[in-house]
């Protein structure tokens, strides 16, 4: 008995349904009675990080931070769900291997659209900010995003609906004796 603490982090451009899969994902697992805490820029751009904008230094302190956070979350048994744009393959490496050094599991998750679809869902309408030059440094626009090269799991919202993507987690989880 007992339940392990663990980090799912949802990598993605803007729009691409990380916090929607995150939602999804932390109801399900709170209805069946596991601990999980979601962790994305609602409440931590607002708060600890309410510092930071979105220079590359400062989305890299955003990720190191949350990092640390999420580690504390996972080593208090609790399965931290965290949704950021973490465009940098570098940052990501380094919340992996801040994770493998405390024994904790960390799973990337790619969740990939195209761009064409992303400009079409464009729900806060940023992407139309971005390309009329409104928005500077945005993601997939004007500022770098460098996908995972070999993600625990690959999720594509273009072609799989938010239940898919939750049950793919699920099962990843199951199938390793995550859950
Ligand atoms: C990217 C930006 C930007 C810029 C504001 N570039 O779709 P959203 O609105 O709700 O989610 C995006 C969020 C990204 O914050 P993260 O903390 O995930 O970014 S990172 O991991 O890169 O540090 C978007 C909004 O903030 N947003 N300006 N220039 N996204």
């Amino acid at each position: 008995l007992g339940q392990k603490g663990l980090t799912i982090w949802l990598t993605g451009l803007s729009a691409s349904g990380k916090s929607t899969i995150g939602v999804a994902l932390e109801q399900t697992l709170l209805n069946n009675s596991v601990n999980a805490y979601r962790l994305d820029g609602d409440n931590i751009r607002f708060g600890l990080n309410k510092n930071l904008g979105f220079s590359d230094a400062d989305r890299q302190e955003n990720i190191r931070r949350v990092a640390e956070v999420a580690k504390l979350f996972a080593d208090a048994c609790t399965i931290t769900i965290a949704s950021f744009i973490s465009p940098f393959k570098a940052d990501r490496d380094a919340v992996r291997a801040l994770h493998e050094a405390a024994n904790l599991p960390f799973i990337e998750i790619y969740v990939d659209a195209s761009l064409d679809t992303l400009k079409e869902r464009d729900p806060k309408g940023l992407y139309k900010k971005a390309l009329a030059g409104e928005i500077k440094d945005f993601t997939g626009i004007s500022s770098p995003y460098e996908a995972p090269e070999k993600p625990e799991l690959h999720l594509k919202t273009d072609a799989s609906s938010v239940e898919e993507c939750v049950q793919a987690i699920l099962d990843y989880l199951r199938e390793k004796d995550l859950l």
